[in-house]
C-alpha cells in the first residue's frame, strides 16, 4: 500500500469519526509534542471535535507550541477514532494506551526503525527525521496545513534533526523545512525558542552534571550522571536533561556519550549517543531499550556504580565491534 493510499484512509476515517483522539508517548519530545498538536490544530479548525492527549503534564519548554495548553491528561476516553504519532510500539504512550485502545478505530504515525505496528492503518516511514514531516505529508494531503500548523511541524522537525545536525538529517528534511518557511512563520525565532532558550535552573544543573564528567576507554567514551542530589538541589527533574548528553559527543576524541539520570532509588533513565560507525541502538538493545543508530535509550535497574560498569562494558564492546 502507498503513503497517499493510508493517507486517504485517514482522512476517511476522520471525515466519518465524530471524535478524535491524538496521542503522543510519554515523557513527549518537540518532535511528538509537534506531530501531535499539529493535528489537533488542523482538524480543529476543520471543524473536528478533537483531544490532544499524553500522560506527561507539559514542561514549562513547550510553552512556544502554539495550542500547548489544549494538551489533556489521559482522564475520559470516549473516541472512535485514535491517531497515535511518534510511538515506535504501544507502550510508548504509557498511561494513555489504555485510551488509545478504547476506540474503534486507530492509527499510528511513526518514524522509528524499530516500529511494531500496533494500530488498524500504520504509516511508517523510517527515513523521516522526524514524525512532523510525515504528518506534515498527511496533513498536506488533506490541505489543512497553515501558518500555526507549520511553525510546529517546523519545531518537531528540528527538534529530532537536531537542528539539521544530526546524520537523519536528509535533503528532504531540508526541503520539507524549505516548504513549512513559505508558510510564513519566523524561522530563526522558532529555532531559537525549541533548541537554544533554556532556564536558570536548567543551566545549573548542566553546570553540576557537566563539572562531574568522567571519560575513559582512552577518551572515546564519555559519562555523565544526574543523581537525585542534583534534581533536588537545582529544582529541576528528569526531563531537564534533554540535550545535555550532546555536550560530550560534541568533543573530538568521544565516540560514545552516556547519560544517566536517576530517576527513582535503583532505577535509571540512560540516553546514548555516538558518532558513526558506532551504533548507539546495539547498546540500548542490550538493556531492552531502543531507539536510531545515533540516539538511544533504555531504562536500567540497579546499584549506580554497577549501572555505570555495565553500560560502559557495553560501549566498549560495541566500540571495538564497530571496528571489524
Ligand atoms: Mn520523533
Amino acid at each position: 500500500m502507498t503513503m497517499n493510499e493510508d493517507f486517504q484512509k485517514i482522512k476517511d476515517a476522520i471525515d466519518g469519526a465524530n471524535e478524535v483522539s491524538v496521542f503522543c508517548h510519554t515523557n513527549p519530545d518537540g518532535d511528538a509534542i509537534g506531530s501531535l498538536l499539529a493535528i489537533f490544530t488542523a482538524l480543529k479548525r476543520l471543524g473536528k471535535n478533537v483531544r490532544a492527549i499524553c500522560d506527561t503534564p507539559l514542561a514549562d519548554r513547550f510553552d512556544c507550541f502554539f495550542n500547548h495548553e489544549c494538551v489533556e491528561l489521559p482522564t475520559k476516553c470516549a473516541s472512535d477514532l485514535a491517531i497515535a504519532v511518534d510511538c515506535a510500539a504501544i507502550d510508548r504512550l504509557g498511561l494513555a494506551s489504555k485510551c488509545y485502545l478504547s476506540a474503534k478505530y486507530r492509527v499510528a504515525i511513526d518514524h522509528h526503525e524499530s516500529f511494531v505496528p500496533f494500530g488498524q492503518i500504520n504509516v511508517l516511514d523510517a527515513h523521516s527525521a522526524s514524525c512532523s514531516e510525515i504528518v506534515f505529508k498527511l496533513l498536506k494531503y488533506m490541505d489543512c496545513v497553515d501558518k500555526d500548523v507549520a511553525k510546529l511541524l517546523f519545531s518537531g522537525l528540528v527538534t529530532d534533526s537536531g537542528c539539521f545536525q544530526f546524520s537523519n538529517t536528509t535533503k528532504l528534511t531540508h526541503m520539507t523545512a524549505c516548504e513549512l518557511m513559505d508558510f510564513g512563520f519566523d524561522a530563526a525565532d522558532t529555532i531559537f525558542n525549541v533548541f537554544r532558550a533554556t532556564e536558570m535552573n536548567r543551566f545549573h544543573l548542566k553546570v553540576r552534571a557537566l563539572n562531574k564528567a568522567k571519560f575513559c576507554f582512552e577518551e572515546q567514551i564519555g559519562l555523565i550522571v544526574f543523581e537525585r542530589g542534583d534534581f533536588e538541589a537545582t529544582n529541576t527533574t528528569p526531563n531537564d536533561t534533554e540535550g545535555i548528553i550532546n555536550e560530550l559527543i560534541d568533543i573530538n576524541s568521544v565516540k560514545v556519550a552516556i547519560a544517566i539520570a536517576e530517576v527513582k532509588e535503583h532505577s535509571f533513565k540512560v540516553s546514548i549517543r555516538t558518532k558513526d560507525p558506532v551504533n548507539a541502538r546495539a547498546i540500548a538493545g542490550a538493556f531492552g531499550g531502543g531507539g536510531h543508530f545515533n540516539a538511544a535509550g533504555c531504562r536500567v535497574s540497579g546499584f549506580l556504580q554497577d549501572v555505570v560498569d555495565k553500560l560502559l562494558r557495553e560501549a566498549e564492546l560495541t566500540i571495538e565491534e564497530s571496528k571489524r
